[in-house]
């Protein structure tokens, strides 16, 4: 009797835990490069947490997203669909329409909880959301403004990564307990300008990072590549940037360290006072200085990364200590990828792997099996129509993106990825779309710059030698031109179609 009543127990906890449906945290950062994260092999820095969620889940090695570009990036989230479906094409002169379906939406309705916390960037107010908490446009690293149904604008001091982490643990603690809920929480860490947490500053000081094979490129056979305005040595900035005025007065113009307060700029000051000494004594040129810029970007960019790492941990605690985490699904991923020197550059947009790839990592306990390593073609559209699956609710049928789920095991994966980048402005990427396969890549730039690129990825893993037009690769060519112009179909991408059928 006392076995069977224990067995009878065990089944109902075992029954109430598979009707129960999972939270969700879904972390976004903005620009952090797979090229600086341990999980995923790199030297450069350890970065335990995002470690964490791809040992206790599984690592996707070949993420990629559909425009390298965070707006953009966050409305094919929002909604599973490209960017010529949501409207939200580039950061320049979009608006999000938030009256539009979104997963979020989908959760809402079939009661969860459901919140956006930091950084938003879609230039309307979210729709659909339980709470939303967002950055006034890129936020700041100190004192950042922030956004709430209640208070309207308003200054939140403290640096931006801990300000959106404490905000998001007061959100699950104060939540409808009665629910499940899926939260987002948007880190502005690692984007540009790349100011570190005081307790950060100086810890890559001792490095010297290796300076990548293709910081000098020539770009030879690569016009976009050529006229491009993102490269570490002609476009970044020595005061704004890499924080090296020449004057006092020249730093108090400066909009992010101006709303420091007196000692936040103290602090500030006393980092980089010496620094500046140093170089300015020094004051070097040519090739030695867009080296010294490569390591200061390096410093600073790294320091970023590891408090979004440790805010990442901070959640992940959380969930340990308030008995979630084996109901959570926890994903990691950036808005996209980003170039650590490599070409030279920093920043994203391209459909070159650094920026088109983007870390993505996830746990999702019972489910998927601690430490999975896939190579599946995943992309940032199928965040919505994975959780929709993992939560039980039906995937509207105009959403673009698939379930992630299946693909762990499945065979007939993902064959090919389809790639559409749209803004003109600043740094000066000509638009362009394109299609990768396992092997190859061709992309058809078009507006700044008119041309075709192929690379053979498995021969060309720095994508420096453009193939296009050689007698020997017609015939892939033409192979993957008629699987491009079936992804423009099936996507339905009409721009894309009209350029892809003018002969060049
Ligand atoms: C800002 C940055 C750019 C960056 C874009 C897009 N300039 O405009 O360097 O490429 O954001 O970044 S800045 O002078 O304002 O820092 S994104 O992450 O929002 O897409
Ligand atoms: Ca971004």
């Amino acid at each position: 009797m006392k076995k069977l009543s224990l067995w009878v127990l065990a089944f109902a906890t075992t029954w109430v835990q598979a009707q129960k449906k999972p939270n969700v945290i879904i972390i976004i950062s903005d620009d952090h490069a797979y090229q600086t994260i341990s999980a995923y092999g790199s030297k450069l820095m350890q970065t335990p947490n995002i470690d964490r969620i791809a040992n206790e889940g599984v690592r996707f090695d070949k993420a990629y997203v559909t425009n390298s570009i965070c707006g953009p990036s966050r409305a094919v989230i929002l909604t599973g669909k490209y960017s010529h479906k949501n409207g939200f094409k580039d950061n320049e002169n979009s608006v999000f329409d938030g009256s539009q379906n979104s997963f979020i939406k989908e959760l809402t309705k079939n009661g969860y909880n459901t919140a956006w916390i930091g950084k938003w960037h879609l230039e309307s107010i979210p729709q659909g959301f339980t709470y939303y908490n967002i950055l006034q446009g890129q936020g700041w690293y100190y004192n950042s403004e922030f956004i709430t149904e209640k208070e309207g604008r308003h200054v939140k001091n403290g640096y931006v990564t801990n300000v959106i982490e404490d905000d998001a643990e007061q959100w699950l603690d104060q939540r409808d307990k009665s629910k499940p809920f899926c939260l987002v929480i948007g880190h502005k860490n690692t984007h540009r300008v790349w100011i570190p947490d005081f307790q950060d500053m100086g810890e890559f000081d001792d490095r010297t990072f290796p300076v990548p094979e293709t910081f000098y490129d020539d770009y030879k056979n690569r016009q976009a590549a050529k006229i491009q305005e993102m490269s570490i040595d002609k476009d970044m900035m020595m005061g704004y940037d890499l924080k090296m005025w020449k004057s006092k007065a020249e730093e108090d113009k400066d909009g992010s360290v101006r709303r420091m307060t007196p000692e936040q700029r103290q602090k500030f000051d006393a980092y980089y006072e010496p620094i500046r000494k140093e170089f300015f004594a020094k004051n070097p040129t040519d090739k030695e200085l867009a080296e010294w810029k490569y390591q200061r970007y390096m410093k600073d960019y790294l320091a970023t990364a590891r408090s979004l790492d440790r805010n990442i941990g901070r959640t992940l605690d959380y969930l340990d200590q308030h008995d979630l985490a084996k109901n959570t699904i926890v994903i990691y991923l950036s808005d996209q990828g980003f170039y650590m020197g490599e070409h030279g550059w920093f920043d994203k947009r391209f459909m070159y792997e650094e920026s088109f790839r983007t870390p993505m990592v996830m746990r999702y306990p019972g489910v998927v099996k601690p430490k999975t390593v896939s190579d599946a073609f995943v992309m940032n559209l199928d965040i919505g129509p994975t959780v929709l699956d993992a939560a039980g609710i039906d995937i509207p049928k105009d959403m673009q993106g698939k379930s992630i789920l299946p693909m762990l095991s499945k065979k007939d994966k993902r064959k090919n990825l389809f790639y559409h980048y749209y803004e003109k402005g600043e740094h000066n990427v000509s638009p362009h779309f394109g299609i990768r396969t396992k092997r190859y890549k061709l992309i058809r730039f078009y507006d700044k710059v008119n041309a075709w690129e192929l690379y053979d990825l498995k021969n060309d893993k720095h994508e420096i030698n453009n193939l296009y037009g050689q007698e020997k690769y017609q015939k892939i060519t033409k192979q993957l031109k008629a699987d491009l112009e079936k992804l423009i179909l099936e996507y339905d991408d009409q721009d894309a179609l009209r350029i892809f059928k003018k002969e060049i």
